[in-house]
């Protein structure tokens, strides 16, 4: 095997043994090897496209697709099996239909991924080398680098996109630049400058998509509203619920109502609670524990039935592994998985409610609250306090701290920079990356709290429109100009999408941590620092003094 897509990659370079995320050699090299169908597909539905031949539902089993091979999302090598299979069947069906309605395709013209065929599982083992159809099949450095880069944007991408079509929303010409993108990752053709080109675009469909997914859920859930979410727990049994999937959160809700069971969230699922049509809920009690990789000591202490909806799911523990379910594309194996929605009707969560009926009530490991629903619509409500607070010198600034959290001791660092930044600055945030602050009670300035969380690493578009408002509202042009500093911290591809948007509205000088992505050569990393400054972190005194100097 060999990935490098996250950032607890092994020694920053490459895991190559076994993942440190515990994704065994078959798996990884079996995404490998759908992800370089899905590529391979993907140069025939171009072709397709450019012909007027669309099919959603291709579209939409790409994403899925895609989605199931970001970091902690499936372990499970016979769903990878199975997704080959059918990437192959469902590429045949393309090909006949363009044959059919075009004519012939010329081989010659199309990558090896689009041609090569298994026959069977054992076929697909022996394909499924990553020097074959993996990272390494790219020599070049720079370009290996750049097609990964392209190829983990486009992972992000699919995931939001999946999770707004869900709830009804979509819009082709994001499937469109998904299919671009993946198709132009195998096609000797693209140079590093033409890759480069299509890197920065996946930033702007990053936003995009985005905005469809923040449309989705306000439309279907309301706004987030600011709330104290409670981080203690009730004396009923629980139902803990993890991931970004807020359909799965609504049916959850639902089906749970009056079944004397009550519902937490966990991680990323955190942001449900903001949402007026779920606060509805009285046996929604509030959110159970930190960021995700803290799941095995809170999935155990949490006594009940736990469920995954997307990433991130840490290999569990056997002290807890019979009270741990799956749904959507997360998958390990002999957990149990909650099958997809047929004709509109609901998920099946009866498993789980009877999974949790007399167990223990969740133990206590946290009290209080902590501050959520900062999104877009309830800061803006609240623009003119926060302007009349920069215009004062009440507010000198603000620091977005978003992104992801992880395993790794040098990110206590983002911990160390809430702590030590001036009581004048605020701190944006969304993602799990506020896990490391986000129960500091760093008080708040004039009444606006001094971290604001807009919510799920999505959410991190609602970030882009508060500083785009704060742009117009101080007649400031350059984004740049403004009292904002990025110092965000990744982990798995998702932040891969959200630094692209970032870099795709002009933002410069990002700092970006707890390390530099291990795919990234020597001459992107060049690239990225001459075009946009991109940093890493340093000592937090001297990132706060920097800062403080920008801001
Ligand atoms: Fe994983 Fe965290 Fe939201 Fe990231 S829970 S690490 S960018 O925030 O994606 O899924
Ligand atoms: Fe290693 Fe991350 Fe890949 Fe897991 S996802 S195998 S930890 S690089």
């Amino acid at each position: 095997m060999f990935c490098y897509q996250c950032q607890e990659t092994a020694a920053n370079e490459a895991c190559t043994d076994v993942g440190v995320c515990g994704k065994d050699a078959e798996t990884s090299n079996l995404q490998d090897l759908l992800v370089w169908e899905l590529k391979g597909l993907s140069a025939i539905a171009e072709r397709a496209r450019a012909e007027g031949i669309t099919d959603e539902a291709l579209d939409v089993f790409v994403a899925e697709s895609l989605f199931s091979t970001i970091t902690n999302v499936n372990f499970d090598p016979e769903w990878f099996e199975d997704r080959i299979a059918e990437t192959q069947r469902r590429r045949a069906a393309l090909r006949e239909t363009y044959e059919r309605e075009v004519g012939e395709l010329d081989d010659s013209s199309l990558p090896e991924a689009a041609t090569w065929t298994g026959e069977d599982p054992t076929d697909f083992h022996e394909k499924a080398d990553p020097s074959t159809v993996g990272a390494l099949r790219t020599e070049d450095e720079d370009l290996r680098s750049l097609r990964e880069l392209l190829t983990y944007g486009l992972k992000g991408i699919a995931s939001y996109a999946d999770h707004a079509y869900a709830l009804g929303e979509t819009k082709d010409e994001v499937f469109a630049f998904v299919t671009r993108g993946l198709a132009a990752t195998v096609d000797d053709r693209y140079d590093a400058e033409e890759l480069t080109n299509l890197v920065l675009e996946a930033g702007e469909v990053g936003v995009e998509v985005m905005e469809i997914l923040d449309t989705a859920h306000t439309d279907t859930y309301g706004h987030p509203e600011p709330t104290e979410v409670d981080i203690g727990v009730g004396d009923r049994p629980g139902i803990l619920i993890s991931g970004h999937d807020m359909k799965d959160m609504e049916e959850l809700l639902e089906q749970t109502e009056g079944e004397g069971v009550d519902v937490y969230t966990h991680g990323e699922m955190l942001p449900a609670n903001a949402y007026p049509a779920f606060k509805e809920y009285d046996h929604f009690v509030g959110n159970y524990g930190n960021a995700w990789w803290e799941q095995h000591r809170e999935f155990e202490a949490f006594n009940g039935p736990v469920l995954l909806t997307t990433n991130c799911l840490v290999p569990p523990s056997d002290s807890y592994a019979d009270r741990v379910y799956t749904t959507g594309v997360v998958g390990f194996p002999e957990v149990p998985h909650i099958d997809g929605r047929e004709d509109g009707e609901p998920k099946d969560f009866s498993p789980l409610i009877e999974a949790a009926t007399g167990t223990e009530p969740p133990e206590q490991i946290e009290s209080g609250t902590i501050p959520n629903g900062f999104a877009h619509k309830s800061v803006l409500d609240r623009a003119d306090e926060i302007i009349a607070g920069i215009q004062a010198g009440d507010i000198r600034g603000f620091v977005v701290m978003g992104g992801c959290d992880g395993r790794h001791a040098e990110r206590n660092y983002y911990t160390e920079m809430a702590k030590e930044f001036p009581e004048d600055v605020i701190i944006l945030t969304a993602g799990c990356a506020k896990y490391r602050y986000n129960k500091l009670d760093l008080g708040d300035i004039n009444g606006i709290p001094r971290v604001l969380d807009a919510g799920q690493c999505n959410d991190s578009y609602s970030l882009i429109r508060i500083a785009t408002a704060l742009q117009d509202a101080l007649d400031v042009e350059d984004i740049n100009d403004l009292p904002i500093a990025f110092d965000i911290a990744w982990y798995e591809q998702k932040a891969v999408t959200v630094l692209l948007a970032l870099l795709s509205q002009g933002v410069e000088d990002i700092r970006l941590g707890p390390t530099l992505p291990g795919f990234l050569s020597a001459g992107v990393t060049d690239l990225l620092v001459e075009e946009f400054g991109i940093k890493p972190i340093d000592t937090v005194e001297s990132d706060i003094q920097e800062i403080l100097a920008t801001i």
